[in-house]
This record gives C-alpha cells, structure tokens and sequence, in this order.
C-alpha cells in the first residue's frame, strides 16, 4: 500500500491533521493502537481556545460544538476565602474560551473521518517507523494478526506522550527538557449542575482546586493531589469533603454533590523535545510536549501544531513549495515554548509545593494578591488563557 502521508495515533492531532489534508486533496492513512471506544471513552480537555475553534470550523468538524459549547467570558480565581473575577473578554478586546469536551471533539473528527470515507486503522498493533531519512519511508504494523506495510512519503507523529514516533528518532538528534511535578490531580465528573456558570480556579493551603465543567448538567472537579495517588483512595464523600474545604465558604455552600461517574489521577510534568521533525517524521502534540493542565493548554497546543503542519503539507503537494516543512519544529516550537511558560507558571502560582518553605508561600501570596490589583498582570494571564495568535 502506497500514501502520501502516515498518521500515528488517532487522537484529537492525528484525527484533525487527516481531515484537514483530506479537505485538501492530501490523502493520509491514520493508525490507532487502541479501540474507537477506548479513544472515545478518554476524559479528558474541556476547555478550548479561539485558535482551535477556529481550526474545527475550517475541518468542517464545528457543527455541534457551535450548538452546545459554552462561551466563557471570563474565569475566577480563589485565595483568601474570596473569589476573583477574570474578565477575559475585556481584557482581551472581546476573545472568549470556549468549554467543549475533548471526547466530543474526538466523536465529532471519527465521525467526519467515517463521513468522508477516511482510512482510520484501529486496533493497529506493532508500529514501527522505517527508513525515516531516507526518501522512501515506510510504516509496518500488525492488524488482526496479519502484518502490514505502508510506503509513504511522510509520517506525523500524533501518538501522545507514550508512542512510538518520538522514540524512533536517533538519540542522538534528541533534546528533552523537562519538569516533573510532586503532585498530581485527582478528577471527577459528576452528573450535577456546575457550582458556578464559570471555571473556577482555587488556590488553598490544603492544596489546588479547580471547578470545570462539561455542559450545565456535567459538572467536573479536580483536586491536587501526591503523585503517587490512586482513585481507590477517594471515596466520593471524601472527594466531596475535601472540595468544599479548598473553596470558599460561600462556593462550598452552593455546591451541588452526586456521585461520580468518572474518577482518575492525572500526574502533572512540563516536557518538550526538539526538534520536531527528523526526515520525514514530524512530531506533533502530546509525542512532543507536556504541559501540566493547569493553563487548559494541552489540546490547544496540539491544535496549533496540526496547524502549522497540514498547511506545509499542503504547500508541499499543492504549490511545491517546501518552506513550510522546513520551518515547522521552528515555527511550531516558539509557540509551545510560550504556552510551557505559562501552564509552568500558573501550575506555580496555584498549587502547594511539598518542598516550599514559608518564603516562597508568602510570595505565592504576594503574586495573587499583585495579579488582581494590576490590569497590566490581569491582561497578562488573560491573553495566554484565550491563546496566544498563531
Ligand atoms: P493523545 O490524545 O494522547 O492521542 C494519542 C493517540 O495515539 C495513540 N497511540 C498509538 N497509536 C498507534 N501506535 C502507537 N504505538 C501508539 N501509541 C499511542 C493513543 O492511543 C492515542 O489515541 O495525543 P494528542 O492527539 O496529541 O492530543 C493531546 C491531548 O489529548 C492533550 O494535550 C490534552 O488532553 C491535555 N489536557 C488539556 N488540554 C487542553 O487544551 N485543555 C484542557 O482543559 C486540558 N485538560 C488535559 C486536561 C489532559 C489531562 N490528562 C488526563 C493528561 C485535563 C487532564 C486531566
Ligand atoms: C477540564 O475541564 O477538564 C479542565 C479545565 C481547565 C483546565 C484543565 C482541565 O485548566
């Protein structure tokens, strides 16, 4: 089997990257290790920056998410026993958030893929990448129990942090810069009306907070946790217990329980490797980077990078013109460097840290306090959280 482009991983980055080159006569063969139902049964993003909703609409994917996601205006911030509120669209000259989860962005793309007659390989076992810098890749794995072949021109990497794609580059071309977290977030999704119409995030002495939501229905909550955790050690009532004392009285007192219907631990690290690209292999999203989830920046950074990269590969077939290819670790990297700066920075701003003594809790203190009583950092914070352009 012969196709120009090779997509590992049928996450949101390798389901939106062949859409977008399908829409413009570049086709592509996406293979996915696990089942459909496991991809789509993943909890996992739920707020999305302008840059993606656009990205969404121009793959003729935005339909349902125009329907039912919620605008956000704005998002608070608690410390102190008060919450502060973030004007995000006055902030930013009117750009908004918008709060639609990544398991329906991920139905809405298989669903445009099948519509279309997209080629998605799931259950697709044994990838392996071949020949990446030579001018004749190509791409082998097990289906079924019959080994496969396909000859490609390129292979984009969007098997998330723990495929195959960024370990087959020579160590040698490899740098890896990283952060790892002592501690985690432990989350739950609840059928039960959100405590507040907005995210609220929450800074406490027993430890981060945050109030999320999925539809006015769908409530999802995390707390920070020891990095070791496990879901069997949060009972519901413990979960619930523990939120009400990290926010404030009058939030906890509003707050509607019920049981969970989703709970699991998420460990927290900043990562990136450089470059992106080695041949003809291009690493996008989660292969390549990390971000703690505290700036809601994951599923947004793996959107710009699908962005840069469908637009080279157009270029390449298209008009000939290779400029983008060449260009993508670097283009595509300035962007992921900035948005690790900022989900590092208020990942430090809002949690405890095991190991800080009382200095650096009083300068924590001194940031947020600085933060609500300066436009100047408001709009700061604000700007990154909406999306800084492409
Ligand atoms: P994914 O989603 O990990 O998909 C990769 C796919 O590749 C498959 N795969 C393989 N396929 C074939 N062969 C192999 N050898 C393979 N190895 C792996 C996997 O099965 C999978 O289907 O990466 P992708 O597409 O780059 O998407 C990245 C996003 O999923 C991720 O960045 C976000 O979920 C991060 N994130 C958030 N991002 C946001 O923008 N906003 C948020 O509000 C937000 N909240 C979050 C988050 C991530 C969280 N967790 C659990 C890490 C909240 C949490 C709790
Ligand atoms: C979520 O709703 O899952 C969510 C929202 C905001 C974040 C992280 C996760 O910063």
């Amino acid at each position: 089997m012969q196709v120009p482009v090779v997509i590992v991983g049928g996450g949101p980055s390798g389901l939106l990257l062949s859409q977008l080159l399908h829409l413009q006569g570049v086709e592509s063969v996406v293979l996915e290790r696990r089942t459909k139902a496991h991809v789509m049964g993943r909890v996992r993003a739920g707020v999305l920056e302008q840059g993606t909703v656009d990205l969404l609409r121009a793959a003729g994917v935005a339909d349902r998410l125009e329907a039912e996601g919620l605008i956000h205006e704005g998002l608070d911030i608690a410390f102190a026993g008060r919450r502060h509120r973030l004007d995000l669209a006055s902030l930013t000259g009117g750009r908004t958030v918008t709060v639609y989860g990544q398991t329906e962005v991920t139905r809405d793309l298989f669903e445009a893929r099948e519509r279309l007659g997209g080629a998605v390989v799931d259950g697709a076992k044994d990838v392996a990448l071949h020949d990446l810098d030579g001018d004749a890749p190509y791409v082998t794995y097990r289906h079924v129990g019959e080994e496969h072949r396909i000859d490609c021109d390129f292979v984009a990497g969007c098997d998330g942090f723990h495929g195959v794609s960024r370990g087959s580059m020579p160590a040698s071309v490899l740098r890896e810069f990283e952060q790892v977290y002592a501690f985690g977030w432990i989350g739950v999704l609840s059928r039960t009306p959100p405590v507040s119409p907005e995210l609220v995030y929450a800074s406490h002495e027993r430890g981060f907070a945050l109030c999320s939501m999925r539809s006015p229905t769908l409530s999802r909550y995390y707390l920070q946790c020891p990095s070791e955790d496990v879901p069997e050690n949060w009972s519901d009532e413990r979960f619930w217990g523990e939120l009400k004392r990290r926010l404030p009285a009058a939030t906890a007192d509003v707050l509607v329980e019920g049981p969970s219907v989703e709970k699991s631990v998420a460990p927290m690290r900043s990562y990136v490797a450089e470059p992106l690209r080695h041949g003809r292999l291009f690493l996008v999203g989660d292969a390549a980077h990390i971000v703690p989830p505290t700036g809601a920046k994951g599923l947004n950074l793996a959107a710009s990078d699908v962005h840069y990269l469908s637009h080279a590969l157009v270029d390449h077939y298209r008009r000939d013109d290779d400029s983008g290819l060449r260009d993508y670790s670097e283009k595509a990297l300035a962007r992921v460097w900035k948005c690790e700066r900022f989900s590092w920075w208020m990942t430090s701003l809002l949690h405890r840290f095991p190991d800080a003594g009382p200095f650096r809790e009083r300068v924590q203190r001194a940031e947020l306090d600085y933060l609500f009583s300066s436009r100047a950092a408001m709009t700061s914070l604000a700007e990154n959280y909406v999306g800084l352009p492409y």
